[in-house]
């Protein structure tokens, strides 16, 4: 009886194992840097995490093109939204992590020029599991506030 439930078990072990789902791999898409418009404050890197086989946890990011990087989280506390560090961010097995705005994000202080002409840096995500993820981010400006693209007031000449 018990031989019985286990071979069933099993059995659907295995059904699970052939199914048509690509194999899980730990990846890191989708990375873009916010750049500040002002200058000397804090841009924000933003970037999904894809969880591979088995449970892990982004410890730490790190860049050559960036002087300081810190990882946060936005939370809700007594109706207002603050940031406070995080020490780590948990990524499922075959789950999915979004640093996004209103949540999870890495700050990022002193982005050097030659990102900044290229458009875009280098990044290395560290993971519990040993796994370090190269990816390249893209670097967003903000539009200057007010002013639309092909509609220049002011009476500027062309
Ligand atoms: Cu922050």
């Amino acid at each position: 009886m018990f031989r019985m439930l286990y071979l069933v078990v099993a059995g659907l072990a295995l059904a699970l194992l052939a199914g048509c789902q690509p194999p899980a791999q730990l990846l890191v898409e989708k990375a873009y840097i916010q750049l500040s418009p002002v200058e000397g404050s804090p841009s924000v890197l933003y970037f999904t995490v894809r969880g591979g086989p088995k449970d892990t946890e982004l410890r730490s990011v790190s860049s050559a093109s960036i002087l300081r990087l810190e990882m946060h989280e936005t939370v809700e506390e007594n109706g207002m939204s603050m940031m406070r560090p995080l020490r780590a961010a948990a990524v499922p097995a075959r789950g999915k992590v979004e640093f996004e705005p209103g949540g999870k994000h890495v700050m990022v202080w002193g982005v050097d020029q030659g990102a900044r002409n290229r458009g875009n840096a280098e990044f290395i995500f560290t993971f519990a599991n040993g796994d370090k993820i190269a990816a390249t981010a893209a670097i967003r400006a903000i539009e200057p506030a007010g002013e639309t693209s092909g509609d220049h007031a002011g009476g500027m000449s062309h």
